[in-house]
């Protein structure tokens, strides 16, 4: 399916998979309405890729926990971007690693409205164009960590099992529609993901990505673009992807990365 004029919402666009997701949907001609909370990380992204020919973004400056402001960004989209037609799901984050019978509450909670509820909301605000539309497709950023758990990884892992949970329920609820909808559930990929869960700690977050060669946000992007690109009878309904020397969550090949 060919992407020109399309019009793509990517949540999280301010960096990491999020900012790839914009390069790559750009690329291939869309109309982009990209959202984050830091309006002048949107903004750069944006310069850029109107400085490499394309369209001018619409920004959102929108924290999707914030379900009414959801709905009145999604309510309020200028016309050329009002139906959209691809929606990423991208926004979220993981704080800390800490045992969960030792863990914060403030923690759980940014983790569950920001990568469970604030996608619901999204979905919620934008599935209903969809669907009277008979045209669509929602694609999720889950996890490897909706796949299996590890030490410390608990509730950031729960809502990436939920993810995945919402992801197959939304299917068997978008029968009978041509909506599709694509989870891509990357393994450990380079971006400020590290930093955030570690708040601001660069050393610790720098120490993640020195094993083995991670994945790329723009790797994950090329997976997101290719469940967009397929025929219209052809739904892609999870992609795993991995970095070739990570086997499993916990277990990974220290290959090493060169300087
Ligand atoms: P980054 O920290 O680089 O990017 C996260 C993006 O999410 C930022 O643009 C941030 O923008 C946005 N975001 C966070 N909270 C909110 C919010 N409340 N409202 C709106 N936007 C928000 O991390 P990644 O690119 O790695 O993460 C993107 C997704 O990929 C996440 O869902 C993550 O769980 C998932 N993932 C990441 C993996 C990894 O190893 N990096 C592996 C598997 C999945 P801003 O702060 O400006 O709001
Ligand atoms: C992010 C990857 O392994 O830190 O979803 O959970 S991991």
């Amino acid at each position: 399916m060919r992407l020109k004029d399309k019009v793509a919402l990517v949540t999280g666009a301010s960096a990491g998979i999020g900012q790839a997701c914009a390069e790559a949907f750009a690329k291939e001609g869309c109309r982009l309405v990209l959202a984050a909370r830091r309006r002048d990380r949107l903004e750069a992204v944006a310069d850029r890729l109107a400085a490499d020919g394309g369209t001018r973004p619409h920004l959102v400056e929108l924290d999707v926990r914030d379900r009414q402001a959801v709905n009145a960004a999604v309510d309020s989209l200028p016309p050329p971007w009002r139906e959209i037609d691809i929606l990423v799901n991208n926004a979220g984050l993981s704080r800390g690693l800490d045992r969960l019978h030792e863990g914060s509450h403030v923690d759980w909670e940014e983790m569950i409205d920001t990568n469970v509820k604030g996608l619901l909301w999204v979905s919620r605000a934008v599935l209903p164009g969809m669907v009277a539309r008979d045209r669509g497709h929602v694609i999720n950023v889950g996890s490897i960590a909706g796949h299996q758990v590890y030490q410390g990884g608990n509730v950031y892992c729960a809502t990436k099992f939920a993810v995945q949970a919402l992801s197959r329920g939304l299917r068997l609820d978008l029968l009978g529609t041509r909506v599709r909808c694509s989870t891509v559930d990357p393994g450990m990929v380079q971006t400020e993901f590290s930093e955030v869960r570690f708040r601001g700690d660069r050393d610790r977050a720098d120490k993640v990505y020195r094993s083995f060669p991670p994945l790329t946000a723009a790797d994950v992007a090329d997976a997101i673009v290719y469940c967009a690109t397929r025929p219209s009878h052809v739904a892609v309904q999870e992609i795993v992807l991995m970095p070739q020397d990570q086997g499993a969550v916990y277990a990974s090949h220290p290959r090493g990365v060169p300087d």
